[in-house]
C-alpha cells in the first residue's frame, strides 16, 4: 500500500488500509474508521460488514449489546455503497483455516464497534455493480463514472495515472526542466488552420488552444531554457476511434540548444524512468495486480510492465515507407503513415520506436528542415519525429525552425499569415536559441501501460463527440 502519510481528520482517526499495516500496533485501540458499506452479513444480534476506503478495506463486527438494537439493524437494513462511519476498537481476525502443507495468510484486523453513523445512505437499485464483474457496457459506466470509478480495477487505473506524470514530472525535474502553464484561451490556431473550438472571449472571437506549442517557444526565445507542461489540449476533430479525444491531456517539453535527436533521447530517457519507476513501486505493483485480476475474470491476457531498453529503435520515414511497401501495404513516399501501415511496421517493431525524418510536407510550420540532405525522392526532409508504441502515435516533436525569414517563408506556404502569428514571429526578432521540443498524448502512454483498449478508460470524464457531460 501507498507511504504517503495519513493525517487523522475530523472523520477518521486512521484509514481502513492503516488498520490492516499497522493493526498489531493497534490491538485494543479505540479508532474511528470510515468508508463506503461494501458488504454485509449477518441478522439478529450480529452483524459483520465489510467497509471499503480509498487505502483498503476493513471487516467490523457489530453486537447488539455493545451498539444497541437500532444501530445494529440500521447497520443490517443500510444499502451497499453506503458512506458510514464507525468507532470501536481493533482486535485481530481469527485466522482462516488452512490445509495442512499451505502457508496461513498474514494477521488481518477488524473493529468491533461500539458505535456507527450513516454519513449518506445509498438508493438502490445501483446502476451499476461495484463489486461484481459483470461487464457493463463503456457508455453506461461513464455515464455513471463516479460508481464505476468505485470498481477497484477502474481505481487503479487512474492512481496509476497519478504516478504516470508523477514519475514524468520526477525525471524532467531531474534533467533540469521547470514546469509552466501557457494559455488555454487564445487568439490563433497553434496546430494550422482547421479543428478549433471557438469561443467568444467578451467581444473578441478566440478559441481553445490545440497544443501549448506556440507558447513553449516563446518560453525559450525569454531564456528559460528548459520547460515543461501538463495540461488539456482542445481538438475540434470529428474523428470517433479507440484512440481520439476532443480534449486529451498533452505532457509538452521545449529545449534550448536542443535538436530533434537530443530531444528523443530526453522522451526515451524519461519513458525508462517512468516504467522503471512503476515495475518498482509497490503501490503501483498492487495497482496492476487489481487490474489483472479484473483482466482474469474477463479472459484477457496479464499486462506485463516490460521496461524498454534503451535507445529506442529509430526507423527513418524514408525506411519506413519501404519496409510497408516490402510487407505488401500500399503507400507512396509522402504519404502520412495510416493505421493500418502502422500496422505492418508493429509487426517488427510491437514496442517503443521513433520515426524521425518526415518529409517537411507533412510537417507543421514550426519544424525546421534537415540540411542539405533529402529523402529517396530527393524532396526536402524535416527535423520532425514521432514516437510509436506498435500501431498507435504516442508523441510528435522536432527541432524547430528558429531562423525567422524561413519561419515565415514556411507560414505563408502554409497558407497562414505571418500577420496573425505575429505575438509569436515577434519571439523570433530579437534573438532565440535553437531549440527543440515534443508533445506526448498522456491517455495514450497509459493504454500501453495499462493495455486499455480503449483510450477514454484513461481518462475520467472523457469528451469526445458525443460526450460533454459528465
Ligand atoms: P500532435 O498534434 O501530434 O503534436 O499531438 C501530440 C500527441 O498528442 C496526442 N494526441 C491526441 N490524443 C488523444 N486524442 C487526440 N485527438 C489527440 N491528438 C493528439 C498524441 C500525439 O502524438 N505541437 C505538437 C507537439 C510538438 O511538436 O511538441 C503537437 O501537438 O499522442
Amino acid at each position: 500500500m501507498s507511504n504517503a502519510q495519513w493525517h487523522p481528520t475530523n472523520y477518521r482517526t486512521h484509514t481502513l488500509g492503516q488498520i490492516q499495516s499497522e493493526g498489531s500496533d493497534l490491538i485494543g485501540q479505540e479508532v474511528t474508521i470510515a468508508g463506503f458499506l461494501h458488504a454485509s452479513r449477518g441478522k439478529g444480534a450480529i452483524c459483520f460488514a465489510d467497509l471499503r476506503d480509498g487505502t483498503g478495506m476493513t471487516q467490523i463486527f457489530a453486537k447488539s449489546d455493545s451498539l444497541g438494537e437500532e444501530k445494529l439493524s440500521l447497520l443490517q437494513s443500510l444499502n451497499r455503497e453506503s458512506t458510514i462511519q464507525a468507532t470501536g476498537t481493533v482486535a485481530e481476525k481469527r485466522p482462516p483455516k488452512v490445509k495442512e502443507g499451505e502457508t496461513p495468510p498474514p494477521p488481518a484486523y477488524e473493529v468491533l464497534v461500539s458505535d456507527l453513523h450513516v454519513i449518506a445512505s445509498a438508493e438502490a437499485p445501483l446502476p451499476l455493480g461495484v463489486t461484481d464483474t459483470v461487464s457493463v457496457g463503456l457508455d453506461t459506466r461513464l455515464d455513471n463514472r463516479f460508481l464505476d470509478l468505485r470498481r477497484a480495477h477502474v481505481n487503479a487505473m487512474f492512481r496509476l495515472r497519478g504516478k504516470v506524470l508523477q514519475y514524468g514530472r520526477e525525471h524532467l525535474i531531474n534533467e533540469g526542466f521547470v514546469e509552466t502553464h501557457t494559455p488555454k484561451i487564445v487568439a490563433t490556431a497553434t496546430e494550422g488552420g482547421t479543428d478549433l473550438f471557438p469561443m467568444q472571449y467578451f467581444d473578441t472571437p478566440a478559441y481553445l488552444n490545440q497544443s501549448p506549442q506556440l507558447f513553449k517557444q516563446l518560453c525559450m526565445s525569454g531564456g528559460l531554457e528548459r520547460v515543461f507542461e501538463v495540461g488539456p489540449a482542445f481538438r475540434a476533430e470529428k474523428h470517433d476511434t479507440y484512440r481520439h479525444l476532443n480534449e486529451f491531456i498533452s505532457f509538452d517539453i521545449e529545449c534550448s540548444w536542443a535538436d530533434d535527436n537530443d530531444v528523443m533521447g530526453v522522451l526515451e530517457r524519461m519513458i525508462h524512468h517512468i516504467w522503471k519507476s512503476i515495475a518498482h513501486d509497490d503501490e503501483c505493483k498492487s495497482h496492476i495486480n487489481t487490474i489483472n485480476d479484473y483482466r482474469a475474470t474477463q479472459d484477457e491476457e496479464p499486462i506485463e510492465v516490460i521496461v524498454p531498453e534503451l535507445p529506442f529503435p529509430r526507423v527513418e520515414y524514408d525506411d519506413a515507407i519501404r519496409i510497408i511497401k516490402e510487407k505488401g501495404g500500399k503507400i507512396e513516399w509522402g504519404d502520412d503513415i495510416d493505421a493500418e501501415n502502422s500496422d505492418l511496421l508493429a509487426e517488427d517493431l510491437p514496442q517503443f520506436y521513433f520515426l524521425p525524418r518526415w518529409p517537411m510536407d507533412l510537417k507543421p510550420f514550426y519544424i525546421h528542415q534537415v540540411e542539405g540532405e533529402t529523402g529517396s525522392t530527393g524532396r526536402q526532409l524535416s527535423r520532425g519525429f514521432d514516437l510509436n508504441f506498435g500501431r498507435d502515435e504516442l508523441t510528435s516533436g522536432g527541432q524547430r525552425e528558429h531562423r525567422i525569414d524561413i519561419l515565415c517563408e514556411n507560414l505563408k506556404d502554409m497558407g497562414l499569415d505571418p500577420e496573425e502569428f505575429e505575438f509569436y514571429v515577434a519571439g523570433f526578432r530579437h534573438g532565440v536559441p535553437p531549440h527543440a521540443g515534443w508533445g506526448l498524448g498522456v491517455e495514450r502512454i497509459l493504454m500501453k501501460l495499462t493495455g486499455a483498449s480503449n483510450v477514454r478508460e484513461t481518462v475520467l470524464f472523457p469528451r469526445d463527440r458525443k460526450r460533454v457531460c459528465p
